[in-house]
């Protein structure tokens, strides 16, 4: 690590990401890239083809691992993230989960007529991903932080009430509305099996943790406050009392002007800002000395050049004064051009002052 905060402490060198996530300002910010194990990487192809089924490699220990650590040999990043699942967790309550080829997750949906007490939880459907955190562990190189993470229950609700991905997410949307008691007995299902599952991450190695809620961005200001903030608040209250010194990255893909109100209402480390968020507006609405997270646009990373630089020159620009992880606003596309990936990274540590 380079730049004035890098003596933070008098013991092993603190790890970038790790230290920036408790409040550091480096001259140059750590960078991860959301969705970084996978399909844009010709190595995931392969080892995905090898073993048939995302599942399937999800549930191999070593494969699992292996993912986890090929963008981190290719390209040095400061994270490393978990290869896993947001819909392990639902599958750990006892919902059934599959993958269509060429179309994705598919789940057995909750109907407005089915009844709960159905599912039967099913914990030790975690345990493979807690052996993959051993395994990557063990491999990881100190300087890198591990970054464990989960779906945020109101993301988990929409595809456990869908069975599926969805435009609008309105099947979840219309339960919360009709069926509200139904609907909060999920959330609160859902917000147990999470951090169940968060601490075994943690207890396995993980050093920080990743709450998704990409679907943030389909709820009025309401359901927002009761679906989005006050949940994830819970499974940040929860966490903390575990374990105090674990920093939580929330991540409301969407949430627009409801930004400033999910940091402080759910009480997250950090904040995970989208491409559609103007970088000077979000670093004066978000409380001051708060860690953000992002956002590059993932399309301006497939055009690669000028456009990058531009907006990474932006985006530096505006987070400068505060503790500031460098990353994509959404998850990188499976069509990003591995030189270009390589290019960011060079450019945002040329960058340095
Ligand atoms: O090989 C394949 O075909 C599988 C593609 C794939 C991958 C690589 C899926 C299926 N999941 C993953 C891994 C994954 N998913 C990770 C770990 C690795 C990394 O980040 O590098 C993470 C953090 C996720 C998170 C995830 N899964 C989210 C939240 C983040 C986001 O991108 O919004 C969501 C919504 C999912 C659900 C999911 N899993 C897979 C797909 C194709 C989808 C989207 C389904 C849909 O909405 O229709």
């Amino acid at each position: 690590m380079t730049g004035p905060d890098a003596g933070l402490s008098n013991g092993p060198m603190p790890k970038p990401l790790l230290s920036v996530l408790k409040g550091a300002l480096p001259a140059v910010p750590p960078m991860w890239l959301m969705r970084q194990a996978g399909r844009y990487l010709p190595e995931y192809r392969a080892l995905r083809a090898e073993k048939g089924g995302f599942l399937e490699l999800v549930y191999d220990s070593a494969a699992a691992a292996e993912v986890t650590l090929q963008p981190l040999r290719r390209f040095g990043f400061d994270g490393a993230i978990l290869f896993s699942d947001i819909l392990i967790v639902p599958y750990a309550m006892g919902q059934d989960l599959w993958f269509e080829a060429g179309e994705g997750p598919r789940l057995a949906p909750i109907l407005a007529e089915t009844d709960l007490s159905t599912l039967k939880p099913d914990f030790s459907r975690y345990e493979a991903v807690y052996e993959t955190v051993r395994q990557v562990k063990a491999a990881l190189d100190p300087q890198v932080t591990f970054l464990g993470f989960a779906g945020s229950p109101w993301t988990i609700a929409t595809y456990m009430v869908a069975g599926q991905g969805s435009k609008d997410q309105g099947a979840a949307r219309r339960m919360a509305y009709r069926q509200p008691d139904k609907f909060g007995a999920i959330i609160d299902a859902i917000i147990d099996a999470t951090v169940v599952y968060l601490c075994g991450q943690i207890e396995a190695g993980v050093e920080a943790v990743q709450l998704f809620d990409s679907w943030a961005g389909s709820l009025a200001p309401l359901e927002f406050e009761r679906w989005v903030i006050r949940p994830n608040r819970r499974i940040v209250e929860k966490l903390k009392a575990i374990h105090p010194d674990i920093p939580v990255i929330g991540f409301p893909k969407g949430a627009g002007a409801k930004l400033a109100d999910y940091a402080v209402g759910t009480g997250v480390d950090a904040v995970g800002v989208d491409e559609t968020v103007d970088p000077h507006w979000a670093n004066r609405v978000l409380p001051q000395g708060l860690p953000v997270q992002g956002n590059l646009d993932p399309l301006a990373l497939i055009a690669g050049g000028r456009a990058v630089e531009e907006a990474v020159d932006n985006i530096r620009a505006a987070f400068a004064g505060r503790p500031h992880i460098f990353n994509l606003g959404h998850g990188i596309l499976p069509d990003t051009p591995i030189d270009h990936v390589e290019a960011l990274l060079s450019y945002v540590r040329a960058a340095g002052d």
